[in-house]
């Protein structure tokens, strides 16, 4: 048992070099715990707010120096002489002290940077890994990895009005080779990109942003990038979509702005995924495949696709207990996107995990747009046994961290590990 002592915490930059926050929490017996906070730029309406000074003069207004002063003047007082195990207790007086339903008071990323530097003493002080702090278990899963390695939408300047183009190897027999299969398959992608002259640089999670003709010609090259790289389509590596509809829904319709102009109805949209679907087998997940504000759209879809595909709510659920509950009442999606920051502390992101478990929801845990080498994400990952989660592409420090981490944990781990692989994969066909 050690008590919280210190709380410290400065300004520091994300991957796309905004500021966010880095949180020291130390306790009696010395040790400490850090966290850095990510963040996103595709975000949900109902996210927990990110405390930002807009003060215009200092980096266009996003610097975070009163999230900062909140951590040292407001929330170190207040958790001072606090057992640092006891995480629920420790998030339930950051919430009551911030004393707002979205966390707007404080700061969300000044709360989750708190609750995760006090999760990450709590295991230093255990000495144990993060992993096995956050859950002990006999036997760990480590999840399939989402590739995002076709960048649109808000995180590339492109004529993709699609977000994310993912590539999941699940038919590889661990983690460490799904990565392999991964990186192959991205350089694969790379020489095609090039042959047919197209850009390769990349966007904001390392994914290549090239400027395609359609959303159609990124499925095929993907698709050609597998078979280039020496793998099955489908029950090799499958393809995963985060269209991020909100990001392209407009007074009830869906404007494709990026590419040709078209707009389409709810019902038309659901009527492209049941088409996309068909077109595309090797597609297993679907991530806001509608917006936010379509609840009665993500029902008609959800009930069209449910049995079919993994249906993920990023932008409608938000993390959130409250609205997944909404969510479930309402049969929308299948599985829920999990990121940190959306709720602000680490008991109300395990809460909806196990929401998701007891009402047969999957779970996928997600890393956010802007992001820093920070890798709680991987350790979330393995302790819930979700076994899945998305950190971006083969490329990119911050992406890499991540996987890195989870290959130290399939290392440490030895045949105490398994992967998740095509068992997440065959649950939706
Ligand atoms: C998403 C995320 C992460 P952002 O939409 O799922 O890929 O993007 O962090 O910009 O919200
Ligand atoms: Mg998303």
């Amino acid at each position: 048992m050690s008590k919280i002592v210190k709380l410290d915490a400065l300004e520091i930059l994300d991957s796309r070099g905004n500021p966010t926050i880095q949180v020291m929490l130390s306790v009696e017996s010395g040790r400490t715990g850090i966290a850095k906070v990510p963040s996103g730029a595709s975000t949900g309406k109902n996210e927990a707010v990110e405390l930002r000074d807009g003060d215009r003069k200092r980096y266009g207004g996003k610097g975070v120096q009163r999230a900062v002063e909140n951590v040292v003047h407001v929330i170190q007082p207040a958790i001072t002489g606090t057992e640092v195990c006891e995480q629920e207790a420790i998030d339930e007086k950051l919430v009551a002290l911030d004393g707002t339903s979205n966390k707007g008071c404080l700061g969300a990323n000044a709360i989750l940077g708190v609750s995760v530097a006090a999760a990450k003493a709590a295991a230093c002080e255990q000495d144990a890994p993060f992993y096995r702090y956050l859950a002990q278990r006999e036997a760990y899963v480590l999840p399939v990895p989402m590739f995002n390695v076709l960048n649109g939408g808000r995180h590339a300047d492109n004529s993709l009005d699609f977000q994310e183009f993912m590539i999941a190897p699940v038919g590889a027999p661990s983690f460490s080779e799904a990565l392999q299969a991964a990186s192959e398959t991205f350089h694969a992608l790379k020489d095609i990109l090039q042959t047919k002259g197209y850009e390769t640089s990349v966007g904001d999670e390392g994914g290549f942003a090239p400027r395609l003709r359609s959303n159609e010609e990124a499925m095929e090259l993907l698709g050609s990038a597998i078979d280039k790289a020496g793998y099955q389509v489908g029950s090799g590596i499958a393809i995963n979509l985060d269209p991020a509809a909100s990001e392209f829904y407009e007074k009830g319709s869906y404007v494709f702005r990026k590419s040709d102009q078209s707009r389409k109805s709810s019902s038309e949209m659901v009527e492209l995924w049941k088409e996309w679907l068909r077109r595309y087998p090797e597609v297993y997940s679907l991530e806001d495949g509608l917006a936010e504000e379509d609840w009665d759209g993500w029902t008609a879809l959800t009930r069209e696709l449910g049995t079919k595909v993994q249906l993920v709510a990023d932008d409608i659920f938000v993390t959130n207990p409250k609205i997944f509950h909404k969510g479930i009442e309402r049969r929308i999606a299948n599985s829920i996107l999990i990121k940190l920051n959306q709720i602000g502390t680490i008991s109300e992101t395990l809460r909806c995990i196990e929401i998701a478990r007891s009402n047969s929801y999957t779970a996928v845990i997600s890393h956010r747009s802007g992001e820093t080498d920070d890798t709680t994400i991987a350790d979330l990952a393995v302790a819930t046994g979700v076994g899945q989660i998305k950190a971006g592409s083969v490329c990119r420090g911050e992406r890499i961290a991540k996987y890195n981490r989870l290959l130290e944990i399939e290392h440490e781990l030895g045949h105490r590990a398994s992967y998740a692989g095509s068992g997440v994969y065959s649950r939706w066909k």
